[in-house]
């Protein structure tokens, strides 16, 4: 067992180290897996000012706005400078300053979802009969990392309960399946076996259909960048940010629960439900805190990261230590 502690953000080890550890053990190589430059990284960001106006990317109007306040003092929309380079989206790259830079060329038009399942009818349908459906509405919402650092970011999308209502789930439906696009072509990332492609994340119908679950099409009233999960990706602002799966092409409903990405890769160190809590550590580091990005000092981890008033009663009756 090893000791416990709280690290600073370069102790941190990142998902991507992870990884690069199992090559590492896989390819017998004598060099130290050194981390990635997570510190470096954030150096430029730190006291950085609110961001750039206007940001760059294609418009969305007509949107229905957040409320005034959504949030506490103290959380400010993290600057769009910020949210949109400083990324995890492994098919771009395990550096978090890579997917801005390869995720460019992805194409989203055309860009259908597939849906199956358990559901009514499967069929396939375009991005914008979806867009069509749902006007985007605006959310800020905290976003935890499981890696211990955080941002604020303001969101354009829909609830996926309106989605899913409208895909008419059956009786059977227990759980919601989202897949990230496959092709090693345009995913450079893809072309090794870091993780088990396509990404799958899931949640258990109810948390699905919570009001606070949306998918996401935009943030900053513009278009959703590629390197953030452009044209479609999934938001669920109390747990970890690795449920957020980006560029979805299928939806499929089951009545078992999916096998997902990051609990099939190391399943003692990430759970299926990775509801944000302070009280249970990530083997390796603690989650009692986190870094903001752009704070100078750690802030403490909210349980539900902020969200228990709407969220904690979804979980009644359960032990979040062994479902974590
Ligand atoms: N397809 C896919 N989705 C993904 C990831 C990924 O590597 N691939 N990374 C996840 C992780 S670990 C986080 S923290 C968030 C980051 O979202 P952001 O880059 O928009 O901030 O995306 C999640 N969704
Ligand atoms: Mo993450």
């Amino acid at each position: 067992m090893t000791r416990r502690r709280t690290k600073s953000e370069d102790e941190v080890t990142p998902e991507s180290l992870y990884l690069r550890r199992r090559e590492f053990i896989k390819n017998g190589a004598l060099a130290a897996a050194t981390a990635v430059g997570v510190g470096s990284a954030l150096s430029w960001l730190v006291g950085q000012a609110p961001p750039p106006d206007p940001p760059a990317g294609v418009a969305i109007t007509g949107y229905v706005p957040a409320s005034a306040s959504p949030l506490p003092p103290g959380d400010a929309t993290t600057p769009y400078e910020a949210v949109t380079t400083y990324n995890n989206y492994y098919e771009f790259g395990l550096d978090k300053n890579e997917p801005a830079r390869y995720a460019q060329g992805l194409r989203t038009r055309p860009w259908t979802i597939r849906v199956e399942g358990e559901v009514a009818r499967a069929q396939t349908i375009d991005i914008d009969t979806v867009l069509g459906w749902f006007p985007p509405q605006e959310r800020v919402y905290r976003m935890r990392c499981v890696e211990a650092w955080s941002m604020v970011i303001p969101w354009l999308g829909f609830p996926l309960a309106d989605l899913i209502t409208r895909l008419e789930p059956t009786s059977k439906a227990k759980y919601v399946e989202l897949t990230t696009l496959a092709d090693p072509q345009q995913m450079p990332g893809q072309r090794a076996k870091t993780l088990d492609w396509p990404y799958v994340e899931a949640l258990r119908m109810d948390e699905a259909m919570h009001p606070l679950t949306i998918l996401a099409v935009g943030l900053y009233g513009r278009v959703l960048p590629n390197q953030n999960g452009a044209p479609l990706r999934l938001v669920v602002p109390w747990k970890y940010g690795f449920k957020g799966v980006k560029s979805i092409v299928k939806i499929r409903f089951t009545e078992t629960q999916p096998q997902t990405t990051w609990a099939l890769a190391a399943p003692t160190e990430y759970g299926f439900y990775a509801n944000v809590n302070p009280a249970v550590d990530h083997p390796r580091w603690s989650q009692a805190t986190e870094r903001r990005i752009g704070d100078l000092t750690r802030r403490r981890t909210l349980p539900f990261n902020g969200y228990a008033d709407q969220v904690a009663s979804l979980y009644t009756g359960m032990d979040l230590r062994r479902s974590f």
